[in-house]
């Protein structure tokens, strides 16, 4: 017995040793750890260009920040770590000049140093959250010098400086002025109060609810810091199906713990909220129906009904004086609505718009509706209920619509809304989460697609009517202009389940703040600041991410095929659904296909959702022959025999397209496996294993959908390699 203690005191002992040794081992040797993505595009890692670190160690020998507030210190924080993990120095932090170049940082109104250079008249164009990043002298001193009116600009301006030195960009004679085109560049998070995401394939919500607001999880700040590295100014936290718990007084206490954390990053905190939550509570509190409050109706113009509303919208001001405003999801997909009480979507949105108004809050109400009532045609109902309601919304309303006129689908036409509400300001809503463009495990860089939306010239003022003059509010002039992306990060460690989600979250931001910025520099800066600085790697990665969306479209749904992925899930391809309570979220009814042909006919002679766009695409869209084949089988039901323009017979061109799309995935795994050497080993194998499912899976999606197809069209699928 005695022998045993003894036995089992020098095991211990000898555990704890080789624990400590471990201890030891895994902090003074940091390479030990592998790269977990969580750092996302902002880890600083140390420059190894020669050449450049010593441009940047001459330029910067300090750092001089003049003033005092929350934002300031962030900035002061962030710009030491990233310089000197990127130059690999200990940079002193100053309020004064020394001898030597500095990079100086500070509003004219705290800074003596930036208020002497007498820059009012350049600060004056550039808002409350632009910055201007100049090479200056100051009396001899060569000095970098980050300024704007206000210290959010400073912080905006600080990671934008950090982004050059990152990417390794040259900073002799840099003069950069830059302010967001838009003005609400928000998250949208589908989060539940249960921890659960809609449509989100990265772990769970990052809110934790239950332990809210005495636990700040430091998430939420990394969270926050990473929006405004790329100009992100909101985010409504919670899902759009929402819960009306969370305006209840003991949510809204968790709401302001969070909205604390995110105020100094410059992010306000909106909600989605339920439209009926005025409603007494039902017996199911995740059911649909209920409310939080004790009224018997939900009509918008009841005078209880909108005193709620009123009391609620103070309640949270006095609790957070910056809150943005709410998110409406109503009369869609069973969430209640004003048309419930035969009052319309201006009605309900008026309502909330007036409550909100007297503190500065907006009201975003979602343009995702699809009332079979309305038409036959799901393409075609947001339109009819939308455009007549142009100029009965209040000042605070924006109008908010998806890019495309069905549903986030890996390629669609605009949605014929934008242009069509010159008095209404539409918020554009994209979705960074892939719902249908293969969740977390396909790389899809996402930056394609949206500059496709953005780029599309609607006519409607005529050419030059782009959407993204319609976003920024160029085009008519609205008063308020904003854009959404619904989100993709989630608790896994690396935030977005698949390491090149990133990616799309990075790209997101920066269109929100620069939509002139093509897709091709923000892959370079991204794998830059995230993979790797070797000019051939990030070649070879770029070109990867270039075209996968494109690929994403051609194994899924090439042609202008369209939502004939799994019911529900919508992951894998699922072209023969036919059942469901709803005909329109069957698959057989997008794609129509039949022994003479494929395609939903939208066109003059079928639904005529072609009507809706301005000429000269209504005429463009609504002919086969002149409507561009990448929405060939949106607008139209077209013979398996028809010649396209490659010569090839439509059932060639669809097995042509299937196949192109998985010969670049092949080509994307190939390329990565190149780059074993040159990617820390954690994040290689995560994503070739990634790679490896996208590739089986896209390989299903082909032969799901052309072994569906070939039941109709009755002709062999051709051999392409
Ligand atoms: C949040 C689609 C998605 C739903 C989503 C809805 C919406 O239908 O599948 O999950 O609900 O869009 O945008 O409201």
């Amino acid at each position: 017995m005695v022998s045993f203690i003894v036995i089992g005191v020098n095991m211990k002992l000898l555990l704890q040793g080789v624990f400590s040794a471990f201890l030891i081992v895994v902090s003074v040797c940091p390479t030990i750890s592998a790269d977990d993505g969580y750092e996302l595009w902002l880890s600083y890692k140390k420059l190894d260009d020669a050449a450049i670190l010593e441009e940047y160690q001459q330029a910067f020998s300090s750092i001089v920040i003049e003033g005092d507030s929350e934002t300031l210190g962030i900035v002061r924080q962030e710009v030491k770590e990233g310089l000197d993990g990127l130059l690999g120095v200990d940079l002193p932090v100053d309020s004064m000049l020394s001898k030597k170049a500095a990079l100086v940082i500070g509003t004219p109104s705290q800074s003596q140093i930036i208020q002497q250079l007498n820059l009012s008249n350049e600060l004056a164009s550039l808002g409350r959250e632009g910055f201007l990043i100049r090479s200056v002298k100051i009396k001899g001193i060569p000095a970098i010098i980050i300024t704007a009116n206000k210290d959010i600009g400073l912080l905006y301006g600080s990671f934008h400086l950090l982004r050059l030195v990152q990417i390794g960009q040259s900073l002799t004679d840099i003069n950069i002025h830059s302010r967001p085109r838009i003005q609400y560049r928000l998250l949208n998070h589908w989060d539940n109060l249960d921890r659960s995401v809609e449509r989100g394939y990265a772990g769970r919500s990052l809110w934790k609810w239950d332990e809210l607001p005495e636990t700040i999880d430091p998430r939420y700040r990394d969270y926050a810091r990473a929006n405004a590295s790329i100009g992100i100014n909101g985010a409504v936290v919670n899902n759009v199906n929402a819960n009306p718990i969370f305006l209840t007084a003991e949510y809204i206490t968790k709401l302001k713990a969070l909205a604390d954390v995110f105020r100094p990053y410059g992010i306000r905190l909106f909600v989605s909220i339920r439209f009926s939550s005025p409603l007494k509570p039902a017996s199911n509190r995740f059911g649909r129906s209920g409310g939080i409050g004790s009224l018997e109706t939900a009509d918008p113009l009841d005078p209880d009904f909108r005193n709620f509303w009123k009391e609620k919208v103070k309640e949270v001001y006095q609790s957070i004086p910056d809150f943005g405003g709410f998110l409406v999801k109503a009369n869609s997909e069973g969430m209640p609505g004003p048309q419930d009480y035969k009052r319309s979507h201006a009605d309900g949105a008026n309502m909330l718009a007036e409550a909100l108004a007297p503190y500065g809050g907006i009201v975003m109400w979602r343009a995702f509706v699809y009332d079979a009532d309305v038409d036959p045609d799901r393409a075609k109902r947001a339109y009819m209920e939308f455009v007549p309601l142009d100029g009965q919304f209040f000042a605070n309303v924006f109008v908010q619509s998806k890019n495309g006129p069905i549903d986030f689908q890996p390629r669609e036409p605009i949605q014929p809304l934008f242009g069509a509400m010159p008095k209404t300001p539409l918020m554009l809503e994209l979705q960074i989460t892939q719902e249908y463009l293969g969740h977390s495990k396909h790389l899809v860089f996402l930056a394609p697609l949206w500059k496709e939306c953005l780029d599309f010239d609607t006519y409607a003022k005529g050419q030059g009517s782009y959407v993204w003059r319609v976003i920024d509010g160029s085009l008519h002039d609205y008063s308020m202009t904003g854009i959404a992306g619904v989100a993709n990060t989630g608790s896994d460690r690396n935030w977005c389940g698949h390491l090149f989600a990133q990616a799309n979250w990075y790209a997101f931001g920066r269109l929100a703040w620069d939509h002139n910025l093509s897709s091709e520099a923000i892959a370079e800066e991204w794998i830059r600041m995230t993979l790797s600085r070797n000019d051939d790697v990030v070649k070879t990665i770029k070109s990867m991410m270039i075209g996968s969306r494109e690929a994403c479209v051609n194994y899924m749904t090439p042609l202008g095929l369209h939502h004939i992925m799994q019911a529900g899930f919508h992951y894998g391809p699922q072209p023969d659904y036919a059942k469901s309570s709803r005909l329109d979220w069957t698959s057989v009814y997008y794609h129509r296909a039949d022994s003479t042909g494929l395609g939903f006919d939208r066109s003059s002679s079928g639904s005529n959702a072609t009507r809706q766009y301005f000429s000269p695409w209504q005429k463009r869209f609504d002919s086969i022959e002149t409507c561009p084949e990448e929405y060939l089988l949106w607008f139209h039901h077209v013979r398996w025999d028809h010649k396209m323009q490659s010569g090839r017979t439509l059932w060639q061109e669809l097995c042509y397209r299937y196949n192109t799309g998985i010969n670049y995935v092949k080509e994307m795994r190939r390329k990565w496996a190149m780059l074993e050497k040159d990617i820390d080993p954690e994040i290689f194998s995560h994503v070739r294993e990634k790679l490896t499912t996208q590739d089986k899976d896209a390989g299903i999606w082909r032969d799901t959908c052309l072994g569906y197809f070939q039941k109709f069209s009755k002709m062999p699928i051709p051999e392409y390699n």
